[in-house]
């Protein structure tokens, strides 16, 4: 684990299979080491840039093959390493499927039961700034539409915290110059060269 002259934190987070990895390297050009079989190990992925620090926090929820009393654990993991680092988090990034992610709310929904997206993201929003990558969108059609759905299941009230990425096409524009303009903005416009050009 890293300790020591971290000052700046971004960490990475949302559920198995989003594509979080995937948007990683995209958005940072180096891979970040293949983690374990999903289910096996809780350990976050890191690079370290200066004294910056970029966190790929371990998938949660359901994973075929892997108990729920494991589930629970990854999310406990998260909330309090988050508590734990509140401090240093410049920015949470939640990554949701833009394609899944209407359906899988709506499932939730319909058995009254608070989706796993909406506790995560409720979390997120009153320990640290978040902002939401829909990641997939070549997957969807309408996209204003989507991301629309995606800010109202949320609960956000505008989708200016939205950005839609596809990581399989490099598409992560958007999101790359958002966290850039956050270094920049605490002045440590030395640190946007951890992106990728
Ligand atoms: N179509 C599409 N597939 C993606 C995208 N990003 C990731 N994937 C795929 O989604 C799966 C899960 O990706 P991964 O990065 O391992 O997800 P993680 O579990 O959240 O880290 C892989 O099969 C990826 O190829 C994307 O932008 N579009
Ligand atoms: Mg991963």
């Amino acid at each position: 684990m890293v300790s020591g002259r971290v000052s700046h934190e971004i960490i990475f987070v949302g559920r198995s299979n989003v594509g979080k990895s995937s948007l990683f390297s995209a958005i940072f050009g180096r891979r970040v080491r293949k983690g374990a079989k999903p289910g096996t190990t809780i350990k976050p992925n890191q690079i370290v840039y200066r004294d910056l620090l970029i966190t790929d926090m371990p998938g949660y929820g359901y994973i075929h093959g892997v108990n729920r009393k494991f589930n629970e654990r990854v999310k406990d993991f998260i909330v309090h390493y988050i508590e734990n680092n509140a401090e240093r988090i410049l920015t949470a990034v939640h990554v949701v499927d833009a394609k899944a992610f209407p359906e899988i709310v709506e499932r939730w929904e319909s058995r009254g039961e608070i989706p796993v997206d909406l506790e995560m993201y409720e979390f997120l929003d009153e320990v640290s700034d978040v902002i939401v990558a829909a990641n997939k969108i070549d997957k969807v059609d309408d996209v204003e539409r989507t991301v629309k759905t995606i800010a109202e299941k949320l609960g956000m009230l505008t989708t200016d915290k939205i950005f839609p990425v596809s990581a399989k096409k490099g598409d992560v524009a958007s999101l790359k110059n958002e966290l850039k303009e956050r270094l920049i903005q605490i002045g440590r416009e030395d640190l946007t060269s951890v992106f990728k050009r």
